[in-house]
């Protein structure tokens, strides 16, 4: 039986489980994954480092929609590791195939494949060690991480479109000849389908805890339990690590700069109208964890600086050095009545790990930008 394809595989390849159907089988769950993955990517990389035009268009709501799409994000990455091992193993034969070159166009699809492989697994084995923290390498995670997507996207198009025609029988099963396999390995390949499931579905139980809250009891790998926090809230920057300390926040005031500036005690701001709102944070990293909070509307600051109905913020912690030291709220962010300046966290006064004195909390927002310690806002 022969492959619809330009290079016909070697006899190896037709060896049990390597053939082409349990490949198109794993690689469209995988494209699925991927495909998920880079797209909730991408939205969150848009919604951490807006190009300017994009920062005050980016949408404050729904409130609950970076955890969502955060999640989705680490949990098709974290599914698609044993997808990608299982598919690598399904088609190794073929990486070895001789002749290597056999035509031009067989030359550029090999190129496209090695791109496609290694990319995979860089992209996944350097996102699944940033949900751990641990960045063993001496590059910047973000950018190259963001930069090996598109790489690896443009590689996974090319390919989809170089194994149309197998993946097209695969869908339509029109030509069954074409991809039947020797009666044989059918009992093989359901258990090993089966094998893949498994393992996928696994992962996905084991891990989805750490943002889908009623899956906790069974987070046994998630990185960071969120049930297990100062304050029924994990802690990813402690105030140690960002150098704050109880006798730097003494005598602490909140200046807001704008066309009337002013400061304000933490009396002060106790006294004005307080909101209650629930909000999650949902760490880039991947765990999520909703909060009720307690605070001043950062539109009222706003407001009584001299801004308006158009106004965005600067946000600026007492941290003295950091990557999230500055962060800005666009336009909608600013605006939205759910974002505050929160002083309070389930009940209690913030602790100084979960950003004492004040802090911000903004609805479908990266956990990353929901700065801690805040000392300053500007109107924008
Ligand atoms: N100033 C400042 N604020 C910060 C950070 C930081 O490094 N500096 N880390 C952020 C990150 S990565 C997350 S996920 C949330 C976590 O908030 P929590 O520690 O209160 O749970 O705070 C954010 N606020
Ligand atoms: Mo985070």
């Amino acid at each position: 039986m022969r492959l619809p394809l330009p290079h016909v595989p070697p006899v190896t390849f037709r060896a049990r489980l390597h053939d082409a159907r349990t490949a198109t089988a794993i690689g469209r769950v995988l494209g699925l994954a991927m495909a998920v993955c880079f797209a909730t990517g991408l939205l969150s990389h848009w919604l951490q480092h807006p190009p300017g035009w994009l920062a005050d268009r980016l949408p404050s709501r729904p409130y609950w929609g970076y955890r969502v799409t955060q999640g989705l994000h680490v949990a098709s990455g974290t599914a698609a590791v044993p997808l990608l091992l299982a598919k690598l193993w399904t088609v190794y034969p073929r990486l070895f195939a001789r002749p290597v070159l056999r035509s031009v166009p067989h030359a550029l699809e090999r190129i496209s494949v090695a791109v496609l492989v290694a990319a995979g697994l860089f992209e996944l084995s350097t996102g699944l060690l940033n949900t751990f923290q641990w960045y063993p390498w001496p590059f910047a995670f973000v950018p190259v991480h963001y930069a090996v997507a598109w790489l690896l996207i443009g590689a996974l198009v090319l390919h989809v479109a170089v194994q149309w025609p197998a993946i097209r029988d695969h869908f339509t099963l029109r030509s069954p000849g074409t991809l039947a396999l020797p009666e044989a390995d059918g009992p093989d390949r359901r258990q090993f389908l089966l094998g893949v499931s498994a393992a996928v579905g696994a992962v996905a139980v084991t891990t989805a805890g750490q943002s889908v809250t009623a899956l906790g009891p069974l987070d046994l790998f998630g990185p960071r339990s969120p049930a297990h926090g100062l304050q029924g809230l994990p802690v990813n920057r402690t105030a140690a690590a960002a150098r704050v300390t109880r006798a730097s926040t003494a005598g602490w005031r909140l200046t807001v700069d704008g066309p009337r500036p002013f400061t304000l005690t933490l009396d002060e701001l106790r006294a004005m109208p307080q909101r209650r709102v629930t909000l999650p944070i949902a760490c880039v990293e991947g765990w999520s964890m909703s909060a009720h909070w307690t605070g001043v509307r950062v539109r009222d600051l706003l407001e009584r600086a001299g801004g308006g109905p158009r106004s965005r913020a600067r946000v600026v912690s007492l941290e003295a050095a950091g990557a999230y030291r500055v962060t800005e709220l666009g336009r909608r962010y600013a605006q939205d009545p759910l974002t505050l300046l929160a002083l309070r966290l389930n009940g209690e006064e913030l602790s100084l790990d979960h950003g004492y004195p004040a802090r911000i909390i903004a609805p479908n927002r990266p956990g990353v930008l929901q700065t801690k310690w805040v000392g300053r806002l500007e109107v924008a």
